[in-house]
């Protein structure tokens, strides 16, 4: 059903489980992508390496503005949430211009999946190889000035930029701040910045993770902007805020670190917490138990239903 607000939320939850599928697939699946038969230990890639931590939360912000904004540019502060932004482009139909095999079809999700993290194959991090990615990154911090830049006299531009709350904590992140007093001019694009709030970093909670609304609240407004706390999980929020936007609004979108992953792992808490940064199930090739949680995880977003949608609308 249409919303009020000109989009579908419906579609866009449909492309969040999609996305959040393919993040997951990428990390773990050499095989059995679709799972139509129970996953087996040969099913799992020898060597999982990823960020399984930030990908939702890039997952919620990409598919919400896209679905508003579908001409923005997007730039995305820490690189390693790569599952998502390659599921997103791959989505969107913008990875098959650097990678033909990249179709919407089966052998266009088994190519993006078990070549992410493969030797020869997709990085675990975004890079000069993806479509669209101008600066590799790498060390945190240049998000938000990056924006600004992009959005320097180019008043057609819109540039949304997810800011990592551990990335926001360096010096570099924060005087850029201030970049909203220098760009109000009217030759400039519009730069809408998106605090990321996953409130952790690899091993530690975050500053701005453990401040209060408040707190926060007064932060962005000191430095000049009209600041909106949106709840990630709540797409209707999000899209209204998103269709409210002023020259200076600073969205602080809240989720659990991890959130729609595992919950806890032998005990340990993962989804809202560090411990789902990297890999959450780091013994899925070897452990019978991992596997099983790693499969119930992966059919919690039934996929097969979104992947017939998407492969008969593309
Ligand atoms: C300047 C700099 N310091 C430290 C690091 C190491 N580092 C990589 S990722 C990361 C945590 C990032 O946390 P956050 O920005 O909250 O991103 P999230 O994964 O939670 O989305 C750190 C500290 C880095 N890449 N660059």
């Amino acid at each position: 059903m249409m919303h009020g607000l000109g989009v579908k939320i419906e579609d866009i939850n449909k492309r969040i489980r999609f996305c959040n599928y393919l993040s997951v697939a990428q990390i773990f699946l050499q095989d059995n992508f679709l799972l139509n038969r129970p996953l087996d230990f040969s099913d799992i890639k020898p060597r999982l390496l990823g960020h399984w931590g930030s990908c939702p939360g890039i997952n919620i912000a990409y598919a919400n503005l896209k679905a508003r904004f579908p001409k923005m540019q997007f730039i995305l502060g820490p690189g390693h949430g790569y599952p998502a932004l390659q599921a997103n482009l791959f989505y969107d139909g913008d990875l098959i211009q650097a990678y033909p095999e990249a179709t919407p079809t089966l052998h266009g999700i088994e190519y993006v999946c078990k070549n992410f993290s493969w030797p020869y194959g997709f990085p675990s991090h975004a890079s000069p190889f993806t479509p669209g990615v101008v600066a590799e990154g790498g060390e945190l911090g240049y998000s938000l000035a990056s924006a600004y830049g992009a959005a320097l006299g180019r008043p057609d531009k819109f540039v949304a930029v997810l800011i990592g709350d551990g990335e926001l904590e360096t010096a570099t992140a924060l005087a850029s701040l201030n970049l909203n007093k220098v760009l109000r001019s009217t030759n400039n694009g519009h730069v809408l910045p998106i605090l990321h709030l996953n409130g952790y970093k690899i091993s530690a909670p975050t500053i701005y993770g453990r401040s209060s609304e408040r707190e926060l609240l007064q932060m962005f407004r000191g430095f000049g902007y009209d600041p909106v706390i949106v709840d990630g999980t709540n797409t209707e929020e999000f899209q209204l805020v998103l269709s409210e936007l002023k020259y200076n609004t600073f969205i602080i979108l809240k989720t659990p670190k991890g959130y729609t992953g595992p919950k806890t792992v032998d005990g340990l808490k993962i989804e809202g917490n560090c411990a789902a940064h990297q890999v959450p199930l780091p013994k899925a090739k070897s452990d019978e138990k991992q596997l099983k949680m790693l499969e119930k995880w992966l059919k919690s977003y039934e996929f097969e239903e979104l992947y017939h949608e998407f492969t008969r609308d593309n």
